[in-house]
């Protein structure tokens, strides 16, 4: 209860802060892109990750608001990089349920958009498969819209939520991300490569870029390259890390 009550004056208090992860082109190990991840500086309790309190956010409706500051602050990145001289980087946004329900998001991300004054490509919604197959009618609409505005769309969490490949080839994505779980033990010949394999084709064929998540090891990164993903995530590579220490320079060893 106590945490409720935190939890709606963090934002007044400036208690939220944005980590990012990179994410790497496979084979050259460019840079591709960053995740921004959500984390709550807790006066008391310290740094807290999304598990410590996104249930209580989605379930008490706050996490309309702390998304509506997480895109901003994310949009306010990209021009305050713009504006230092960096590269332009996509920076991907993670959705909840309750933000992708919600009647107001294509016109909070617009907001954000413009308020920074931010090339609508430069910033990739991720929403779980689960998220995007609950209501599939609805979830179309709303991609369309957010489509229509220009940004990109990442299906996150992908092959753990029961997607109709019709629905999915309908859908106007950008980037499948293939759920860590077939990751954290992938080896050659296995199961999991199997299904990496098929993932993969199934990329391929609608166009969207397929991203693995969740490297921690060399031969993850090995055996992901081999099965043809396009892009890499993973403590191996980069973990999440505060703006100030997010690196441009030097391409991982992908
Ligand atoms: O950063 P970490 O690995 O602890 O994230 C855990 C979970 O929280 C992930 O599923 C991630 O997608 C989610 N998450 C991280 N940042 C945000 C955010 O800004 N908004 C929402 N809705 N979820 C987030
Ligand atoms: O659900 P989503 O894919 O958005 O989750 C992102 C979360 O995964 C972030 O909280 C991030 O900290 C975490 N993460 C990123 N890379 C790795 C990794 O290599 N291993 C593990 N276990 N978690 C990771
Ligand atoms: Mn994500
Ligand atoms: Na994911």
């Amino acid at each position: 209860l106590q945490l409720i009550h935190e939890l709606g004056q963090a934002l007044g208090r400036r208690e939220f802060v944005l980590h990012y992860q990179p994410k790497f082109e496979a084979g050259s190990g460019v840079l591709a892109g960053a995740e921004a991840l959500l984390r709550w500086n807790h006066p008391e309790r310290g740094l807290l990750a999304p598990a410590d309190f996104i249930d209580l956010a989605e379930r008490t409706g706050l996490i309309l608001q702390i998304g509506e500051w997480v895109l901003d602050e994310a949009c306010r990145q990209l021009r305050a990089w713009r504006e230092q001289g960096r590269p332009p980087l996509a920076v991907a946004v993670n959705l909840s349920a309750l933000q992708f329900s919600h009647p107001e998001l294509v016109a909070t991300v617009g907001r954000a958009l413009r308020a920074h004054d931010v090339p609508p490509e430069q910033l990739i919604l991720e929403i779980t498969e689960s998220t995007a197959m609950q209501d599939v009618e609805a979830s179309h609409a709303v991609l369309e819209a957010l489509s229509a505005l220009g940004v990109r769309l990442s299906i996150d969490d992908f092959g753990t939520g029961y997607s109709s490949l019709l629905y999915l080839k309908r859908l106007p994505a950008n980037e499948l991300k293939i759920d860590r779980g077939f990751v954290s033990e992938l080896a050659r010949g296995s199961e999991d490569a199997a299904i990496v394999s098929a993932i993969v084709a199934l990329g391929d064929a609608l166009e969207l870029t397929v991203v693995g998540e969740g490297v921690e090891t060399r031969a993850q990164l090995e055996v992901l390259s081999e099965l043809g993903c396009d892009a890499l995530q993973g403590y191996l590579l980069g973990r999440p890390v505060p703006v100030e220490e997010f690196r441009f320079d030097g391409s991982a060893e992908c």
